[in-house]
Order: structure tokens, then C-alpha cells, then sequence
């Protein structure tokens, strides 16, 4: 029989909750209940072969869709979160990247002490093992700095095994337009392109948090999963510490239709990701009065920033047609001879397709030198997060621009590949754009999706970096390796002015499924859910690790900081509790830090005295 008391009970295993879990399994003195709404897939060809990615996705997808999206033409945004063991770690596309230094150390100087670049640094190698071979990297012509990287670490980085053939012709066309090389973004300096490296291992096939942290400790029985187990609410003790601050005592949840519970001797961890985490707090009474008063949600504590600060990557669609003899591109994916040559020796389109050439470039690389950044901006994020992100908006250091060499057609509402045809997409992405959004429950209903609002294009700077962008991306193909090989068909010849660019994006504009900032790791009176220990102010014992807490967004692909995070976070758990009188059972917790360190968390038994 399954226990029902455990020392931490995590909810949501996904990227950050199974590293965690992992992690603190490590100490065997410590009992762990992962509750898992999705269920173990990790087997599964679609997840595990990295070119099957978007097959199948409905059955491991929470499907989740934005509210009408009022400067996007009222359409709602698809916006895909993995529902399984393992979470969006297993439906993602693999990019593995950091973002600038300068934008870590945002996350400490907007509050949090020991979160800054070089502390994250040390978090990032832990979870990572990088070992490209001298012939890889000879035959790829790539470079790369080893000390910034980790050698031990559970998730595998690897370079791409199949790149188009339009990479070099990219990189000269990218050279041409002053975009330099880096051979080192890993360090703290994304700016400039280099080849993509991916969470996929030896084998060509998904590293993800259930195959790098769960499997292999799967069968430490102090680490209990439970799939199919949706989390409904945190409960909390009838009375709280001596600092007044609320005791989660455990957690609710439906499994086969019914209602179940797990208690919590020690803490809940709240790692559900940037969707289900707000909403789940809300539930449960902690979120901004208002909103929790309009669905008679009881208010046990009265905390406005949930569920606000939301950030996002914003894509546009720039699609060109290519020679498919000589090109071909990821429509290919699915034919018989890719799955052979993948089969047999682990290589083809799909080892490793997306994209191939990452670039991240600052305002002078793709600005006009004489662009004035409006006076009035009128931007919804928290001010303390705006006013940093209106000096990287300034300056001329953290990149604004993601543009990457994705070898096919990108989605583009009302537009559909043609049979027989290559492309090539000129990936374009706002790293920090100014619109702050939203995610609120809708209804009481814990079984219902919350309401996610992007309020997406909600200010004119937005607008203005994406019409620089989409002018950026048409030198580029006019370049002259890549006039030749290259022919823009969207947004296409018709679309030429400011204004008909500007309507563009309004129709087009989509997600990089890369959501932060619900439950923000920022000051309390500044819209901030977690203390820098990511705990959730007025509780004296319920953590968030998950991508929820990232106070500001990063210029990159979000999974690598997730890990470092959960990384971080997992030391910190294990640094701040100390097991006492560990012969004894059942066991109690201590914690360590100075408000509540006289007492035991839980009313445990104190045996031995
Ligand atoms: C299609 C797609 C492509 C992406 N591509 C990339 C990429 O190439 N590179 C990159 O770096 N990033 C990429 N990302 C983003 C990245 O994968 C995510 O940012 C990251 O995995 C988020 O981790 P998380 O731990 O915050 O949340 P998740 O990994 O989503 O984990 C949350 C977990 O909680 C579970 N859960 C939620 N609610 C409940 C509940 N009520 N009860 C029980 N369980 C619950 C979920 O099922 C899930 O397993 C992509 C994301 C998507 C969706
Ligand atoms: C998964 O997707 C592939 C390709 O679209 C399809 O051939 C296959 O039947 C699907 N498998 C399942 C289990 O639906
Ligand atoms: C990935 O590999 C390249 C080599 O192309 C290297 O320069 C880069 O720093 C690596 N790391 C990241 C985070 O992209
Ligand atoms: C027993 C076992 O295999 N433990 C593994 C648990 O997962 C970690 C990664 O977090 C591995 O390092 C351990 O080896």
C-alpha cells in the first residue's frame, strides 16, 4: 500500500519537479511523493525520437488556450504544456541555451541575494553533461569554452547530428550583416550565433527530467510517484506558526475519479509550471483577494502578484521557399528513408531537426541607429521589472532579437506547406518585449483551465522592435549567399509599408512557448509570490520551483535555466532542513533558517528525549 505521509510532497512532476524529487531522494533519510497529473510516456517513439516531437501531441498536452488576445486581431493563442511525466521537458524541442549574464543578475538585484549569473553558473553545470567528441567538432567547425560546461551531469547536451545544407550560407549571410561568431555563449555573452546544442543524448534520442533524474532512481523506495494524480488543492494546518505564517500540512488530488490526499511532514513544493502553479495557489487561497472573492475561493492570505507578471517569447512567421533537391526541410520528417537512416545508424533529419544556428542579437545589430524609443510607454508589467527592462531597451548589451535557421515552414495562421516543396523559416523572437499578462482562475472548478491573458502587442515598442525584425530578416535573405537560394513567400511581396508589416504581426503573431513569472521570485510589495529562498511569502513551509518564479525574462530557450533553478533550489531545500533523531520514526523536521528554527515544522514525534 502506497503511504500517505511523507517528508516533501512535490506537485507537478515535470522539468523542475522530478530534479527535485531526484535530488532529495539522494539523502536517504528523506521520503518524497511526487503527484503527477500526466502519466509515464517516457518510452513512448514520439517522445524519445527528437524529430517525433509534434506527433501525437494532443495525448500529453494540457492544450491550453489565451484569452482573446485584443491586439491580435481577438484570435486566441495555442499555447501547449506537457502533461506527463517529465512535463514540457518531454514535448519540447530540445534547445538547450543560456541567456545573458546580464539578465541573471537582474534576477538578484531586483531583490534576490545568490541568484545572480555566477551563482546560477555553478547550477547550470551541475545539470548537464557536454562531451562533444574532437571529430564532432571538427566536422561541425564549432568551438566551445569546456570550463562553462558540466561533465557529470544528468542531462545530456550534444551537438546537432543533421544540419541543412543552408547553415553555411546563413552564416555567411548573418557575417555579412555584422552578426559575429561566438564561440562561447554559455558564459554570460549570448550575443552573435553559433551552432545550437540540444538536451538529447548519445543515443540521438530526448534527454528530459524523467529520463535524466526520475529513471534512474525510480526504484529508490523513498521516491513515490503517482501518475494520473491531479492536484486539486494545498491544504493547510488549522493554525499557524509563531510568526502568524500559514503551515501546508498536505495536498489533494483526483485519481480515478476520486479524492485522495497525501499529508506533508516536512514542506510542499508547488512545481506545476507557469500555467497550473497560480492557478493551484488560488485555489487554495493565496492569491489576490479580488479574484479569489469573485469565484468564492476562501482567502487564507491576500497576495496581489499571483498570477501576474506572466512574460513571454513572441514569434512572428518569416518563411521562404528553397530548391528541395538540394535543401530538404523538416516536411520530410515523417517519410519512411528518414526513420531507416535513423534507425540504422542514429542519424538523418531525425536526430536532430529544429533549428541549427542560434542568434541573439542587441538593439544596434538590427536597429536603426536613429530608432527613438517612444516617451509614453504604456507597458503592464510590474514597474521594478519595466524600468530594467527599459534600460536593456537603451543600451546596447542584452539581446533583444532571437534569429535562428529553423529548415522549414513554421506555422503561419492560414497558410499550410505545400507537398514536394522546401523551406526554410528565418526564426525571429522578441526576447523581452513590454506586455505583462495574466493567469487567474476562471472558476472554482480545480478541473477547469485558468484564463491566460498575454495582453500580447499591448504597447507600441513591441510593435516597432517586430517591424525592425521582419526588416532585418529580409536584408538577410537579400544577402548575396542567400538571394540565390531563397525566396520570402511570407509575409510575401505584398506586404511592404510599416502599416501592412504592423498588420501582419497582428495576424500572425504566436507563442515560444516559453511563459515565466507567475509566481515571481521579486519583493513582496512588488508583485512578488516566493522570497529568494522561493518560498511563498506567509507560509512558512510551501516552496515554488518551477519556471513560475523567473522574476524577468532570460534571452534564450528556457529549459537549461529551468534546471539550474531546480538545481538551486534542491540544495537549498536539503541546506535548510536538518533531520534530527533519524533512528526514530516517524521522523521530524527541523528547519534551519532563523525565523522558525525552535520549533518542528510539523507536530511530529519527538522520540529519543
Ligand atoms: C512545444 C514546446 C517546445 C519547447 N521548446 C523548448 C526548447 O526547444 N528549448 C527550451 O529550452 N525550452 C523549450 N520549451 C520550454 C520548456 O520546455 C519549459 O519552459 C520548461 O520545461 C518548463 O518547466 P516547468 O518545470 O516550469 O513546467 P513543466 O515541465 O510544464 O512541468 C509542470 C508539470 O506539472 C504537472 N501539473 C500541472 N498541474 C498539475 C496538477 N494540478 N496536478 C498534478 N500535476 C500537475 C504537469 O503535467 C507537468 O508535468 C518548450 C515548451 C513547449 C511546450
Ligand atoms: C503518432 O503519429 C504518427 C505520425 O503522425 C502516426 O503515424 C501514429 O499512428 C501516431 N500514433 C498514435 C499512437 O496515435
Ligand atoms: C553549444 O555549442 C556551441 C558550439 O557550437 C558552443 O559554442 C556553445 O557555447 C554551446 N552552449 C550553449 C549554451 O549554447
Ligand atoms: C540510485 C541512482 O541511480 N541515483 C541517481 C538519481 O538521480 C541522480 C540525478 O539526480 C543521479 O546522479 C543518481 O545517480
Amino acid at each position: 500500500m502506497t503511504p500517505r505521509t511523507f517528508d516533501y510532497v512535490v506537485i507537478g512532476g515535470g522539468t523542475a519537479g522530478l530534479v527535485v524529487a531526484a535530488r532529495l531522494v539522494e539523502d536517504p533519510a528523506i521520503r518524497v511523493c511526487v503527484l503527477e497529473a500526466g502519466e509515464d510516456v517516457t518510452k513512448d517513439l514520439d517522445r524519445l525520437v527528437p524529430g517525433f516531437a509534434q506527433n501525437n501531441l494532443s495525448k500529453v498536452d494540457w492544450g491550453f488556450m489565451s484569452s482573446p488576445q485584443v491586439n491580435a486581431k481577438g484570435r486566441s493563442l495555442y499555447l501547449p504544456r506537457g502533461k506527463c511525466l517529465g512535463g514540457s521537458s518531454l514535448i519540447n524541442y530540445m534547445a538547450l541555451g543560456r541567456g545573458h549574464e546580464a539578465e541573471y543578475n537582474a534576477f538578484e538585484a531586483l531583490g534576490s541575494p545568490g541568484w545572480d549569473f555566477k551563482a546560477l553558473l555553478e547550477y547550470f553545470r551541475k545539470s548537464e553533461t557536454f562531451a562533444p567528441t574532437a571529430e564532432q567538432m571538427s566536422e561541425l567547425q564549432v568551438d566551445f569554452n569546456a570550463a562553462a560546461h558540466g561533465t557529470s551531469g544528468p542531462i545530456q547536451r550534444t551537438l546537432p547530428r543533421w544540419i541543412s545544407g543552408l547553415q553555411a550560407p546563413f552564416i555567411q549571410g548573418m557575417k555579412s550583416l555584422g552578426i559575429p561568431y561566438n564561440r562561447d555563449s554559455a558564459s554570460g555573452n549570448n550575443v552573435g550565433m553559433w551552432t545550437r546544442n540540444n538536451s538529447i543524448d548519445s543515443q540521438a534520442q530526448r534527454s528530459s527530467s524523467a529520463s535524466a533524474y526520475y529513471a534512474p532512481n525510480k526504484s529508490n523506495p523513498n521516491l513515490i510517484v503517482i501518475t494520473g494524480a491531479e492536484v486539486t488543492r494545498i491544504q493547510f494546518s488549522s493554525s499557524t506558526d509563531n510568526l502568524g505564517n500559514l503551515i501546508a500540512s498536505g495536498v489533494e488530488y483526483y485519481k480515478d475519479g476520486q479524492l485522495h490526499t497525501v499529508s506533508a511532514q516536512g514542506e510542499v513544493l508547488l512545481c506545476a509550471g507557469t500555467f497550473k502553479t497560480p492557478q493551484l495557489l488560488e485555489l487554495s487561497g493565496i492569491g489576490d483577494k479580488n479574484v479569489l472573492d469573485a469565484h468564492g475561493v476562501d482567502v487564507k492570505l491576500d497576495l496581489p502578484g499571483v498570477g501576474t507578471n506572466l512574460q513571454e517569447h513572441f514569434t512572428c512567421p518569416f518563411v521562404t521557399e528553397t530548391d528541395p533537391t538540394m535543401y530538404p526541410s523538416l516536411e520530410r520528417l515523417n517519410d519512411p528513408q528518414e526513420w531507416k537512416l535513423y534507425e540504422e545508424s542514429k542519424m538523418g533529419m531525425l536526430s536532430s531537426p529544429f533549428s541549427s544556428l542560434f542568434s541573439f542579437l542587441p538593439k544596434d545589430k538590427f536597429m536603426d541607429a536613429g530608432y527613438v524609443i517612444p516617451e509614453k510607454m504604456h507597458t503592464s508589467l510590474p514597474p521594478v521589472v519595466e524600468s530594467i527592462k527599459k534600460s536593456w531597451l537603451s543600451a546596447n548589451e542584452v539581446p533583444l532579437l532571437e534569429v535562428a535557421l529553423f529548415p522549414g515552414f513554421m506555422s503561419s495562421p492560414g497558410r499550410e506547406p505545400e507537398d514536394g516543396k522546401s523551406y526554410c523559416t528565418v526564426f525571429l523572437a522578441l526576447m523581452h518585449p513590454f506586455s505583462g499578462g495574466t493567469v487567474h482562475i476562471a472558476s472554482s472548478d480545480p478541473l477547469s483551465a485558468p484564463a491566460i491573458d498575454y495582453r500580447v502587442l499591448d504597447n507600441q515598442v513591441d510593435i516597432d522592435i517586430f517591424v525592425h525584425a521582419m526588416k532585418f530578416a529580409r536584408k538577410l535573405v537579400a544577402t548575396e549567399s542567400l538571394s540565390a537560394v531563397l525566396d520570402e513567400i511570407i509575409p510575401g511581396a505584398g506586404i511592404q509599408t510599416d502599416d501592412e508589416i504592423e498588420n501582419f504581426i497582428r495576424e500572425s503573431i504566436g507563442i515560444v512557448f516559453h511563459p515565466i513569472g507567475t509566481a515571481a521570485m521579486l519583493p513582496q510589495d512588488a508583485d512578488g509570490v516566493v522570497d529568494p529562498s522561493l518560498r511563498v511569502y506567509g507560509t512558512s513551509n510551501l516552496r515554488v520551483i518551477d519556471a513560475s518564479i523567473i522574476p524577468i525574462h532570460v534571452s534564450a530557450h528556457i529549459q537549461a535555466t529551468v534546471y539550474a533553478i531546480a538545481e538551486k533550489g534542491s540544495l537549498m531545500l536539503l541546506g535548510s532542513t536538518m533531520f534530527i533523531y533519524r533512528k526514530c520514526r516517524p521522523r521530524i523536521l527541523l528547519n534551519a533558517n532563523a525565523r522558525s528554527v525552535r520549533r518542528p515544522l510539523s507536530a511530529g514525534f519527538v522520540c529519543g528525549t
